[in-house]
């Protein structure tokens, strides 16, 4: 039995829509997350046994709380729930970190080379960082979700970056949210700072593990067993943490 306060009811009344209509439209997005995600595990599963290696850390997802949704659905006109999918794209999000900006473009290219999903839309905001520092690459890829009677094409915001991007966004967000957006010349500098230090790191964690391929690649025909060492240690490592 729903209360006044539930999310469901209050939604029926913000998006003027029948509780069915409420309801189908969240397990409709929820479902385009799961296929996303999934063809993102696949991936990451062949990556593992096959390539020996794993360009994917870490994959999270979200549905865009009804609270938000409203909040844009509101601040861009739009009164009904085919109004909202027909112009917000960012609905359903998957996050997916990578370890190194090499990887990015390879999951990009992997991903959207698969048949049933569409690339619409591709910011690129690691090789144009936005003027807070923000990098990451966002993507708007269409997928089909089947549902019992029909197959709906459902927007996925797909946003790709590295860990230390990802470190920095959540920082960069946590800080606005506690400020209100309210930030301060001074730490708004820094954090460009801060976004600038990350993305030399990553360049830097890049050529390092780079040149450490090459290494075990020179191992396999034979190098000094202390460097072969440290090699197989550092891939039992890689390995743990995958
Ligand atoms: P949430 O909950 O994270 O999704 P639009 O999406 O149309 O409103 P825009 O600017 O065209 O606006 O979209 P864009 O550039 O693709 O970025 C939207 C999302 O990217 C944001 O979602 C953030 O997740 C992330 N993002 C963009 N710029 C920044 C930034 O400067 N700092 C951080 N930390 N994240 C950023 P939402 O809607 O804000 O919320």
């Amino acid at each position: 039995m729903d209360t006044p306060q539930s999310p469901v009811l209050d939604a029926l009344e913000r998006f003027h829509a029948t509780r069915e209509e409420v309801e189908h439209f969240v397990v409709t997005y929820r479902s385009a997350i799961d296929e996303i995600e999934t063809k993102v595990r696949v991936l990451r599963r062949e990556f593992t046994s096959v390539h020996d290696y794993n360009p994917i850390e870490h994959v999270s997802s979200r549905l865009k709380g009804l609270d938000s949704l409203h909040r844009k659905a509101e601040s861009r006109g739009l009164n009904s729930l085919a109004e909202i999918k027909d112009n917000l794209t960012d609905i359903a999000g998957v996050r997916i970190t990578c370890s190194f900006a090499h990887d990015v473009y390879r999951v990009r290219d992997m991903l959207c080379s698969q048949e049933d999903l569409t690339l619409v839309q591709e910011k690129d905001y690691i090789r144009e960082p936005k003027e807070s520092g923000y990098r990451s690459l966002h993507l708007i890829v269409e997928v089909p979700v089947f549902l019992s009677s029909r197959v709906e094409v459902v927007p996925v915001e797909v946003q790709i970056r590295t860990i230390a991007m990802d470190f920095w966004a959540s920082l960069e967000h946590k800080i606005h949210y506690k400020l209100a957006g309210e930030v301060p010349e001074d730490l708004r500098r820094r954090l460009i700072s801060a976004a600038d230090t990350a993305a030399a790191m990553d360049t830097e964690m890049e050529a390092l593990h780079h040149e450490m391929r090459q290494l075990k690649e020179v191992n396999r025909d034979g190098v000094d067993p202390i460097v072969g060492q440290m090699l197989r240690t550092l891939s039992l490592f890689e390995r743990e943490r995958q």
